[in-house]
């Protein structure tokens, strides 16, 4: 029995990851870099610099920090352009009736979200009141650290083993599994995300009642 819930924010809550999928592809385009078959997996739930060496890839020496430093800045400044249009509509199937659930019970909820535009995505979506704890990605190192895991467990006061946390990329997962007897929900592909203790396609799938004892029954 659990009793806190944390979540990744993009591809699990929210259908964001298409739009950073979206942002990058341009610059890649524009830097004439190829996009190959995988390219799509590897940068979900990476942070923003190891994603831009994802779209580098053998070019990366050629660039300087700074170089770097801008390209990256160009690519947030389309995904800021690109999020501004986000509303609640893009909440991804199960997430606001999950939240809901999980806040009318007094369940502690975090996100632990490599995303430093994060909270910006939560107020578009309007669910922002449901999270008690947004870990802070600058303060962690990034996943497949268990670091956001961990901290958004301490700040919830919630033992790791007692955390069900979900996520939607490979590197998230496994953040998930080396955070102290923490538990992976893996949301969508079952064989890219193999390793989580437990598979759904979408939130919708995922049975509460069944992980949580709820606080006023
Ligand atoms: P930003 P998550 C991750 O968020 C995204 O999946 C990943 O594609 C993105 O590069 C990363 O956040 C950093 O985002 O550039 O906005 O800081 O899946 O951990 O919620
Ligand atoms: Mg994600």
């Amino acid at each position: 029995i659990y009793r806190a819930a944390i979540f990744d924010l993009d591809g699990v809550i929210a259908d964001t990851a298409r739009l950073h999928l979206q942002a990058w592809r341009q610059l890649a385009d524009a830097l004439q870099r190829p996009w190959a078959e995988d390219t799509e997996e590897k940068l979900k739930g990476l942070e923003r610099m190891a994603s831009l060496e994802v779209i580098l890839g053998e070019k990366s020496s050629k660039y300087s920090t700074e170089g770097k430093i801008a390209l990256a800045a160009r690519k947030n400044s389309r995904y800021q352009e690109l999020i501004r249009s986000l509303s609640p509509a893009d909440l991804l199937p199960g997430a606001s009736e999950l939240l809901a659930w999980l806040s009318e019970r007094h369940i502690p909820t975090a996100l632990a979200s490599a995303s430093k535009n994060a909270t910006a995505v939560l107020e578009a979506l309007g669910i922002s009141g449901y999270f008690s704890v947004v870990a802070d990605p600058e303060m962690s190192a990034p996943k497949p650290s268990p670091d956001i895991f961990l901290a958004a467990a301490r700040s919830l006061r919630i033992d790791p083993e007692f955390c069900i946390a979900f996520e939607d990329a490979t590197a998230g997962i496994a953040a998930i599994k080396s955070a102290e007897g923490m538990t992976a929900i893996g949301v969508g592909n079952k064989e890219t995300l193999a390793e989580a203790d437990y598979n759904i396609e979408s939130l919708t799938e995922f049975t509460p009642t069944d992980f949580f004892l709820s606080a006023i029954q």
